[in-house]
């Protein structure tokens, strides 16, 4: 089994080093009809005199924009990564992809309007969240500058939303994409004609994960038709150690030419 994996310590907080800050934003949301929450993480030295490319990092079933800060601390994994001058200069923003008026993680988390919120999302993201960012902070706006990547419910949408807006996305993560995800024939239905508009395409799994045969079929159609991508099987469940490790992973390969 290929395994890629971090390096003991990459999200243990080291003392001294220049910090990113971590804030949450409210935007307003055509879609939904009201304003929303996100978070954004604008990384160590950060100076509106530069400009930045741009993460969408999306969050599992079970959360909301504030999932990846409470479980994952992506702040210490890329304040890290940052100090081993291992990332392109990018602005990390943390949505909350279950696009419905009350968007908390509360009550029966599969109840087909929460399911069906989470496909929603793919217009606040491009309609509302997006322009909010560019408008607000100092980024690149094409396609080659954002990313999307998350785990779960946000793999499932960033294959999605990715494959379905290339226009839009250059950078594609899915860490346990969950049943969300379209069929790979339906996301790709002419892989000849995409040659290499994904830049980088990461896909993970745990391999005790019960939802691997979805990550499972994408990998097998991807190879079926020669999609370059990588594809990290890894130890572990449906839980934070492969979804931190997709972080640390896809962080490094985003941006770079
Ligand atoms: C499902 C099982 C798991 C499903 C979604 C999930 C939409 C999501 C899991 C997660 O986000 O952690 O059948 O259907």
């Amino acid at each position: 089994m290929r395994m890629i994996a971090a390096p003991k310590g990459y999200n243990q907080y080291r003392e001294g080093i220049p910090r990113g800050i971590i804030e949450t934003v409210e935007y307003p949301s055509t879609t939904v009809g009201n304003s929303r929450k996100a978070m954004v993480y604008t990384p160590p030295g950060f100076s509106s005199d530069n400009t930045y490319n741009v993460l969408y990092l999306l969050h599992g079933i079970g959360g909301d924009e504030t999932e990846w800060y409470n479980h994952g601390t992506p702040q210490v994994i890329l304040d890290n990564l940052y100090d081993d001058g291992k990332l392109e200069p990018m602005i990390v923003v943390f949505p909350n992809g279950r696009a419905m008026p009350n968007d908390r993680a509360e009550g029966d988390l599969f109840d087909p309007d929460k399911i069906q919120a989470f496909e929603r999302f793919e217009s606040d993201l491009l309609d509302d969240l997006i322009p909010y960012i560019e408008e607000n902070y100092p980024v690149w706006i094409n396609r080659e500058n954002r990313a999307i990547a998350g785990l779960s419910m946000g793999g499932g949408q960033s294959l999605n939303i990715g494959w379905g807006n290339l226009d839009r996305f250059a950078w594609i993560g899915a860490f346990s994409a969950a049943p969300n995800t379209c069929a790979p024939q339906v996301l790709i239905p002419n892989p000849s004609e995409i040659t290499g508009l994904v830049r980088k395409l990461w896909l993970s799994c745990g391999d005790q994960d019960n939802l691997k045969h979805i990550s499972n079929q994408m990998h097998a159609y991807l190879v079926q038709h020669g999609i370059s991508h990588i594809w990290n099987e890894e130890q572990g469940g449906h839980d934070w150690p492969v979804w931190k490790n997709g972080l640390f992973q896809f962080s490094q390969l985003i941006f770079k030419i």
